[in-house]
């Protein structure tokens, strides 16, 4: 699962995560890897109406970001979309932040648990942004149904709205049972191809 790797989470994007593009290229190769093994691959995104109490100007405590059909939103040019993966959209509720993919929604409006399910698929590998926010929710989310979540160390980026935050984040994560491991060597941990 790849979590928001879209252009506003992006370096010049409207919430930049620092280096938040420096993970693509690991992101690309993980994606291959799974395309290659015909395994499932999820995208999500940050989906917002252009009203919402998520954005400062509503009551929220982001400066606007990945609203709806805009540049922003777009996931960034260099991300490797295989046609076979699925999309989830989040955020699209104007009266309330959801950062956890487990609130997210493919185009025809099944939501993850049910598409997990549908797709056999009792484990997750995450990567993508935000650490803090939506990598970490997506996560304890999954853990709390049960699911085994691998988190790729490499393949994520914070947003650090305090110092320490996505520090504090993955000692979260590992306290709650997640699994975490480098892109590098991640073929050993799947099927043969
Ligand atoms: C996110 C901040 C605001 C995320 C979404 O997906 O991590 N972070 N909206
Ligand atoms: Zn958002």
């Amino acid at each position: 699962m790849v979590v928001d790797v879209q252009n506003d989470f992006c370096p010049g994007g409207a919430l930049g995560v620092p280096d938040g593009d420096a993970i693509i290229s690991r992101v690309n190769k993980t994606v291959v890897l799974f395309e290659r093994r015909g395994l499932p691959i999820l995208f999500t995104r940050d989906w917002h109406p252009r009203e919402t109490k998520h954005f400062k100007e509503f009551g929220g405590a982001w400066p606007p970001h990945c609203i709806q059909g805009t540049k922003g939103a777009r996931f960034h040019p260099d991300l490797v979309l295989p046609k076979a993966a699925l999309i989830l959209s989040k955020g699209m509720d104007p009266e309330q932040d959801s950062y956890s993919g487990f609130q997210a929604f493919t185009d025809h409006g099944r939501d993850l648990e049910s598409t997990l399910r549908e797709l056999e698929v009792d484990q997750l590998f995450i990567c993508g942004l935000a650490t803090d926010y939506c990598v970490r929710a997506t996560t304890l989310d999954g853990l709390r149904r049960g699911l085994t979540i691998r988190v790729l160390r490499d393949a994520i980026r914070g947003v650090d709205l305090k110092p320490g935050d996505s520090e504090m984040a993955i000692k979260e994560m590992r306290v709650h049972g997640a699994q975490f491991s480098e892109t590098r060597g991640l073929a050993r941990l799947l099927p043969k191809e």
